[in-house]
């Protein structure tokens, strides 16, 4: 049974997000706003239905999905792409794979030393991210 992700998750690093925005197109404006924000995730499930939230100041972002269950996705004032998206458990990783124009795009979910850690990946860039959990839950 591998370690809930539900809570509310704040960042505390954040490896080539640049290069990963980049590979998406995101232009150099929003990317330079983008690469200051201290993004929040507050994960939610019910059974086999997740909500993930990405929260920051300036953009919020939200999918839910059922594990298991292809789903469309639509990265609203992200890159703005629409993605048929699949979200599964590979042992006790939570892994999406998002198909679209980009090719190897997904991103992986998983605790570490009661972190949450999250690797966003798309063509070969690699992001890192890591949240610890918000410390009033
Ligand atoms: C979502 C966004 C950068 C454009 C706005 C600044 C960011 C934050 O896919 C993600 O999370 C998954 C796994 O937890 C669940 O959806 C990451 C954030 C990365 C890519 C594109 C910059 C524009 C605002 C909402």
């Amino acid at each position: 049974m591998p370690a809930s992700l539900c809570g509310t998750w704040e960042m505390i690093s954040n490896v080539n997000f640049e290069g990963y925005m980049i590979t998406l197109g995101v232009s150099p404006p929003l990317r330079k706003i983008a690469l200051k924000l201290k993004l929040k995730k507050v994960i939610e499930q019910q059974g086999d239905q997740y909500i993930i939230k990405t929260l920051s100041t300036f953009r919020n972002y939200t999918i839910s999905f059922r594990v298991g269950q292809d789903f469309k996705e639509f990265t609203q004032g992200l890159d703005n792409r629409h993605l048929r998206s699949l979200v599964t458990w590979k042992g006790n990783n939570l892994v999406c794979e998002q198909e679209g124009e980009k090719k190897n795009r997904g991103w992986v979910h998983w605790i570490e030393e009661d972190k949450l850690h999250l690797e966003l990946h798309c063509e070969g860039e690699i992001c890192k991210q890591v949240f610890k959990k918000k410390s009033n839950e």
